[in-house]
């Protein structure tokens, strides 16, 4: 039987994810191709989406990841559901339109398939964070992915200690996860000008820094983009976005990616944390994944819009 509801709103295993990567780029070979750009610890690949929906020459572009968290499940399915509207939508939908005119958008679906995949093995593992990877002196398992990256690596706000949820690793780009996804970015500093990375749970729009409580050299510039986009989302969803840099926003966190592609030079870079603000929290049922993820949706075209004109 035909299943009622759509396919993205609903989770999706791994296995599904890849799948769909592989169906999409099949069914779209004019407008997406896949980028093989590393594999996990647990080898797993990572897949990059390059959306290129026309030919201009001197286009930009955006990055976005999701699943770099492995319990946030509504993120890599924002992931699919903008490619989706992508797609879907080009040509018919005007800010859409007007993205795709000005830029290509690089999508990594999920940043952490290891530990993704572990959440969906037995609901005693639904509420794992980290990567899968095992530490040298210490039978505690994973890196805080979103704590490995070069940017005051591993000062206050996370832990040289494995048996936390917010342990940096071993070393700055440690993990074959965070190594791949900064290797790309540095590689396409020159064309990227905009990097956003999902998170869930708390619906908030942050910026850098995190990892201190100075402001970022175009900290106004941020600030304006982030309360344009939070209000767009207030008026069409009636939801309410807090703003701001991230560590007067929520907590000291270094090692973060937005922080660290900022500091690449990428100057407009955020982190989404999505829905909701506590109810359901990281086990968001299903049937919120429509406004969920168009709150969001909403959230990105207004900051890649606001990019593009500057
Ligand atoms: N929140 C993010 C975390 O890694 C964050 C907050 C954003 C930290 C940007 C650093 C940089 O803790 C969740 N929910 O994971
Ligand atoms: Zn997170």
């Amino acid at each position: 039987p035909r299943s009622s509801t759509n396919f993205y709103e609903r989770y999706h295993s791994l296995e599904d994810i890849y799948y769909w990567i592989n169906r999409t780029t099949q069914e779209n070979l004019a407008r997406v191709k896949t980028i093989l750009i590393g594999s996990s610890s647990e080898k797993r690949p990572l897949y990059v989406l390059k959306l290129s929906l026309n030919d201009r020459a001197d286009k930009k572009a955006m990055w976005i990841d999701c699943g770099i968290h492995a319990r946030e499940w509504i993120s890599p399915a924002f992931c699919l559901w903008f490619v989706q509207h992508s797609l879907a939508f080009y040509d018919v939908n005007q800010d859409i339109t007007d993205i795709l005119d000005n830029m290509d958008i690089y999508i990594l679906p999920v940043l952490n398939p290891d530990g993704y995949s572990y959440t969906w093995t037995h609901y005693t593992n639904r509420m794992w964070r980290k990567n899968r990877s095992a530490s040298m002196n210490s039978d505690c398992i994973g890196v805080d992915l979103n704590r490995n990256f070069d940017a005051n690596w591993c000062t206050e706000g996370s832990s040289p200690n494995p048996c936390t949820e917010i342990y940096c690793g071993a070393f700055p780009e440690s993990e074959p996860e965070t190594h791949a996804v900064a290797e790309f970015l540095r590689s396409h500093k020159d064309t990227i000008q905009l990097y956003v990375s999902i998170h869930s749970y708390s619906q908030m729009l942050l910026f850098p820094y995190s990892y201190t409580v100075e402001e970022a050299e175009n900290h106004n510039e941020l600030l304006e983009i982030a309360k344009e986009a939070t209000e767009k989302i207030r008026r069409y969803y009636r939801s309410n976005y807090r703003y701001g840099s991230g560590a007067k926003t929520i907590y000291l966190a270094p090692g973060g990616s937005d922080d660290w592609a900022y500091n690449l030079g990428i100057k407009y870079s955020f982190t989404f944390e999505l829905q909701d603000r506590g109810h359901y929290g990281f086990l968001l049922p299903p049937s919120h994944i429509p406004k969920a993820c168009n709150e969001a949706l909403t959230g990105v075209k207004t900051i890649a819009l606001k990019v593009i004109e500057k």
